[in-house]
């Protein structure tokens, strides 16, 4: 039998970007060096690095049909990401995000038009068969929603055999205390840099100490800090972190969270002790870091 798959939940947008060689001014009229369309959005970003790195994986998020759609489509099925959870919405658009990368630095300014396209709900959550699958991750985003999707996770566990259980994670990355509820249900919290320098701290050991007690008994909180790397604790209380990896030039880190979650997503998923998933996820997103888009991380 194959290896169980691993659902991401949250957003997909079309990405529209324009390498640059610096920032330009504003009201200016200047060349970019190169021009891409990217599928894009959190929770399908990492469904695209956990299939580049061999996992099997599906996505579940709302789509609108139309041409940005079909692109999107036709890029999951390139990668082999299942879309069987894909909502097809009948009304609003399907998100688009204008991306000016610098290749410089790598910096990315993003502006995201997020429609006025549904969220997937608890009910479509309803069809997901929580038995094919071994992890499942949310990017925050509708909390209220997906509390009860994370609790629909905690019954099943509670009363189906132990080879079926599910793992979960969250991803509370944007600063909005709506999506602080998500805090005390995943197994493994991935919290941003700019969540953490909301709630008052200052590097990642400091916020993985001091937000660690919003967590459920027995679950991970995970920082990334850019170049400074990530830390993380475990059920056991220890302190853990990795240094950043960092290529020779940073031309690209559009996705570099995306890219961290998904490889330590998939090095937890297959029993790795947290400090080798840590460094993976570092290793991997330095990577990223280095080079434009996704396929050359492997
Ligand atoms: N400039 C960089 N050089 C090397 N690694 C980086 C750099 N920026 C990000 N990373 C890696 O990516 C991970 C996630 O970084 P983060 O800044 O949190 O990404 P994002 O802003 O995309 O969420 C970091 O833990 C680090 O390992
Ligand atoms: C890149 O340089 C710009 C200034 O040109 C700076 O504002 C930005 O923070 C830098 N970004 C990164 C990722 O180093
Ligand atoms: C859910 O998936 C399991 C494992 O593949 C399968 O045995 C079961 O029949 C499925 N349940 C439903 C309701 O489809
Ligand atoms: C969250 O989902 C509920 C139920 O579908 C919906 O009523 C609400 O508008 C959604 N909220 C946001 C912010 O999307
Ligand atoms: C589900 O089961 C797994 C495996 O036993 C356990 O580690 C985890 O905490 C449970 N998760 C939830 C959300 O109940
Ligand atoms: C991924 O996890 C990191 C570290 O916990 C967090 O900073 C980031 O917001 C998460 N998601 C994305 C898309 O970067
Ligand atoms: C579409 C979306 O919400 N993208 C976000 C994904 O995560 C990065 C940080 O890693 C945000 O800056 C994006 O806005």
């Amino acid at each position: 039998m194959g290896e169980k798959r691993i659902l991401c939940v949250g957003l997909v947008c079309l990405d529209i970007i324009s390498v640059v060689e610096r920032y330009p001014p504003e009201d200016s009229d200047s060349r970019c060096l190169s021009q891409r369309w990217q599928r894009g959005g959190n929770a399908s970003n990492t469904c695209t690095v956990l299939a580049l790195l061999g996992a099997p994986c599906a996505f579940m998020g709302s789509l609108a049909p139309g041409q940005a759609a079909e692109f999107i489509l036709s890029d999951f099925k390139h990668h082999g990401v299942d879309v069987t959870h894909l909502v097809w919405q009948t009304q609003g658009e399907t998100p688009c995000a204008c991306c000016l990368v610098n290749c410089a630095n790598g910096s990315r300014t993003v502006t995201l038009y997020d429609t006025n396209l549904p969220d997937v709900t608890a009910a479509d959550f309803e069809h997901v068969n929580l038995s094919q699958y071994k992890w499942i991750h949310w990017e925050g985003r509708n909390a209220s929603e997906q509390v009860k999707m994370l609790r629909r996770v905690e019954e099943h566990n509670r009363t189906c055999p132990a080879s079926e259980r599910v793992t979960t994670s969250v991803e509370v990355e944007k600063s909005r205390p709506e999506l602080y509820q998500l805090f005390p249900y995943g197994d493994v919290v991935f919290v941003s840099k700019d969540v953490a320098k909301a709630l008052g701290f200052f590097s990642a050991p400091e916020a993985v100490k001091g937000l660690r007690g919003r967590l459920k008994p027995g679950a991970t909180l995970i920082c990334a800090w850019a170049e400074a790397g990530a830390d993380a604790m475990g059920p056991d209380g220890v302190l853990v972190h990795s240094d950043a990896f960092s290529p020779e030039k940073v031309v690209d880190t559009l996705g570099a969270g995306d890219t961290f979650n998904a490889s330590v997503i998939l090095a937890l998923s297959r029993g790795r002790p947290l400090s080798a998933a840590l460094a993976y996820g570092c290793q991997v997103a330095g990577r990223k870091c280095g080079v434009h888009g996704y396929a050359g991380i492997v």
